[in-house]
């Protein structure tokens, strides 16, 4: 299925009464305080998030899995749903492959599928945290931290592989997450893990095209729970130091152990020009892949203050590959997946709302409740309005959630797909 552009404007022209009058009195306030309100809404509009394609099923845990109607059982229906959140968002231009769950059979169809939908296929993901049919080794102690080297180079093959295949799709980084590690003191040598990890990392680095970057992402447990070989950002940035300039470290909200201070990470890795991809979500204890914004939004604004001035005043670092990495167990996962897009554009705005230089001032005056003042008056506007422009500029919609539910798009899928489909994933 596919929304077409007359649905979206007859949506916008019906409900759009209060959207002009919310967004001129905003704009008014706004530009009364020096904020130039058009540059605020066109990079609102250029902000793009890539959609994960293991993100359109719904989500299980290990005490089971809930199905969702009319998913996609397929890589043309993932790009479909992505191009469904696209269209109403036009925040979404963008898919993140899992491989193998997603390896085409028809590249040159995807591609098309893919470009008519206005979707580029962002970083792809290799998988070395479970056993593929047919497998010569297993990955049960690990695979390129493993003791054995031929299950290092099945690990390592496997990644070159899934370059070659985002290559083919003009995909333009690898991201590796590794679920290395063990679950009781004295199964690994720790040296040994990391060094092994090391190696095959640079093995794999070889085997990236000049115009690629490979993201290392870390994760301090599960699913081992004694140890991780990269488990934090510190060995995650030593291991692309060690490979190399295409070389870069992934941060995602939810991989990090309670109260970390995620901004100042960030920040650091900005300034260090080595902060590749950034995956969100949000969580309450863990890696609860929760919508994003749903628990801690004023420490997703606080990193967005951290992010916005990273793309500011670190020219050193490349643009970041921006993917939403979460998990839907109880709700339609394209309605998550909106409301997800529309938190991270949320605190994208409150962001931009912040005086810099006001806060450079205060900050070099130590005057603190300044500091502060600055940032909770940028955090308590509501800056729906300029979402909303940004969606209407662009050719979305105003309220995604509402036009999704009103155009009666998962009844429409589950006619077209049936109720009982599976999409790949966790
Ligand atoms: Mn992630």
């Amino acid at each position: 299925m596919k929304i077409n552009q007359s649905e979206i404007s007859d949506y916008n022209q019906k409900t759009g009464k209060d959207h002009k009058e919310n967004f001129d009195f905003l704009s008014n306030k706004l530009t009364n305080k020096g904020k130039d309100v058009n540059s605020i809404v066109a990079k609102l509009s250029e902000f793009q998030v890539a959609i994960p394609s293991w993100a359109l099923g719904a989500g299980g845990t290990r005490f089971g899995r809930f199905g969702f109607y009319g998913e996609p059982s397929n890589l043309e229906q993932k790009i479909e749903d992505v191009g469904i959140l696209h269209s109403l968002t036009q925040t979404a231009g963008a898919v993140s492959l899992h491989i193998p769950w997603d390896i085409p059979s028809d590249y040159d169809a995807i591609k098309q599928k893919a470009e008519a939908l206005d979707i580029k296929f962002d970083a792809v993901n290799s998988n070395t945290f479970q056993d593929q049919k047919d497998a010569a080794e297993t990955y049960k102690y690990g695979s390129l931290s493993n003791v054995s080297k031929a299950v290092r180079e099945q690990a390592i093959q496997h990644n070159l592989d899934v370059i070659k295949i985002g290559d083919k799709l003009g995909s333009k980084a690898l991201t590796v997450w590794l679920a290395d590690g063990s679950c009781f003191p004295g199964q690994n040598n720790f040296q040994t893990a990391f060094q092994n990890t090391q190696d095959s990392l640079i093995d794999i680095y070889k085997g990236l095209p000049d115009d690629w970057k490979m993201l290392v992402e870390y994760k301090p447990y599960e699913p081992n729970f004694y140890s991780t070989v990269i488990q934090d950002w510190g060995a995650s940035l030593m291991l692309a130091n060690g490979c190399g300039d295409k070389a870069y470290t992934l941060v995602d909200l939810g991989h990090h152990l309670p109260n970390s201070n995620i901004e100042q990470i960030v920040s650091i890795l900005q300034l260090k020009g080595k902060l590749g991809g950034f995956h969100f979500n949000d969580s309450k204890y863990g890696d609860d892949d929760l919508t994003v914004g749903s628990i801690k939004p004023y420490a997703l604004f606080l990193i967005f203050n951290e992010l916005v001035y990273g793309m500011e005043n670190n020219p050193q670092n490349p643009d970041l590959a921006w993917m939403i990495d979460a998990s839907h167990n109880v709700k339609d996962p394209l309605e998550d997946l909106i409301q997800s897009l529309e938190a991270i554009q949320e605190a994208y705005a409150k962001a931009l709302l912040i005086d810099q230089t006001a806060l450079r001032t205060a900050q070099l005056e130590n005057d603190v409740v300044k500091c502060q003042e600055i940032l909770q008056g940028a955090y308590r506007t509501d800056v729906r309005p300029l979402l909303e422009k940004a969606r209407i500029n662009a050719g979305g919609v105003i309220s995604p959630i509402d036009a999704y539910r009103s155009l009666g798009v998962r009844a429409q899928l589950i006619k077209e797909r049936g109720k009982h489909t599976i999409a790949t994933g966790l």
